[in-house]
């Protein structure tokens, strides 16, 4: 059991994964509860993907439950959805069901990764490759670059299909607001939890050739509300959203 022969398993394998995402069918920016549930149902299918997560821990504003109270909502219509992922619900009331934001998260996590998805935490999604009109990779960097603001270049991986979910910035849809200005991003509304989970499923779409956006950063894109630690729609949008880059992939 040699040190150094530690640190070479890890590199070399880690390596070995990193170069076989260079070109994926789907690149995930952020690892939150839709980012994740995408990953999955692509990862299901068969599909190449990589989730690309800023953090150190995937899971986005999931573990935290409501205020750090560790729990969270989810409503009748996600029920199937959850189960899928082994997440336990206690009935509440009115339509409602509570669930623990750990094993939530943790259920979620895990069938993604043992589907096949590949989420790379420490590394953020910093810019898009467009190429005639298509988004068709992403510029990726180390989130410690990031965060020491050093000046290193990043990596670009090529994508089928890439989709933001990077959750209240919405943030690859300004990047390519920015870049492209055939993009607009209103920004997320109050909160308004009937209103922004009804608003999330007509908002989980292709925003611009090859970017879908799904999770509140459709919302945001589209201007409708937050909502709060509500979550079924947050599992029914990265659903929603692995459906519609499916058929994209295969046209
Ligand atoms: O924020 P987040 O959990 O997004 P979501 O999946 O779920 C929203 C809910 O958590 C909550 C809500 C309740 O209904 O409104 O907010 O839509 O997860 C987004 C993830 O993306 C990461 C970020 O660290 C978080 O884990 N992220 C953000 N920007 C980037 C990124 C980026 N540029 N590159 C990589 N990861």
């Amino acid at each position: 059991m040699e040190e150094h022969i530690i640190s070479k398993a890890i590199i070399e394998t880690y390596t070995e994964q990193l170069i076989s995402h260079l070109d994926v069918d789907a690149a995930i920016a952020g690892g939150g509860p839709s980012g994740l549930v995408c990953a999955y149902y692509l990862a299901c299918r068969g599909l190449k993907v990589a989730v690309f997560e800023r953090h150190l821990k995937p899971g986005g504003g999931m573990p935290a439950g409501g205020m750090m109270f560790n729990n969270i909502v989810l409503q009748d219509e996600a029920r199937s959805v959850a189960e899928e992922f082994g997440i336990t619900l206690k009935e509440y009331s009115g339509g409602l069901y509570t669930a623990d934001a750990v094993e939530a998260i943790s259920g979620i996590t895990f069938k993604a990764v043992k589907a096949g998805a590949k989420v790379f935490n420490l590394i953020g999604v910093e810019d898009v490759v467009i190429r005639e009109g298509r988004v068709t990779g992403v510029v990726v960097n180390w989130s410690a670059v990031d965060i020491a603001k050093l000046h290193v270049d990043p990596l670009a991986v090529r994508a089928g299909t890439v989709l933001d979910a990077t959750g209240h910035d919405s943030e690859v849809c300004r990047i390519v607001e920015k870049k492209t200005g055939s993009l607009k991003v209103a920004g997320e509304k109050s909160m308004w939890a009937e209103k922004g989970e009804k608003a999330l499923d007509e908002n989980t779409r292709e925003v611009y050739p090859g970017l879908f956006v799904c999770g509140m950063a459709a919302n945001a894109v589209a201007g409708s509300p937050r909502m709060g630690a509500i979550f079924g729609g947050m599992l029914l949008s990265g659903k929603k959203a692995a459906g519609l880059m499916l058929k994209k992939l295969r046209r």
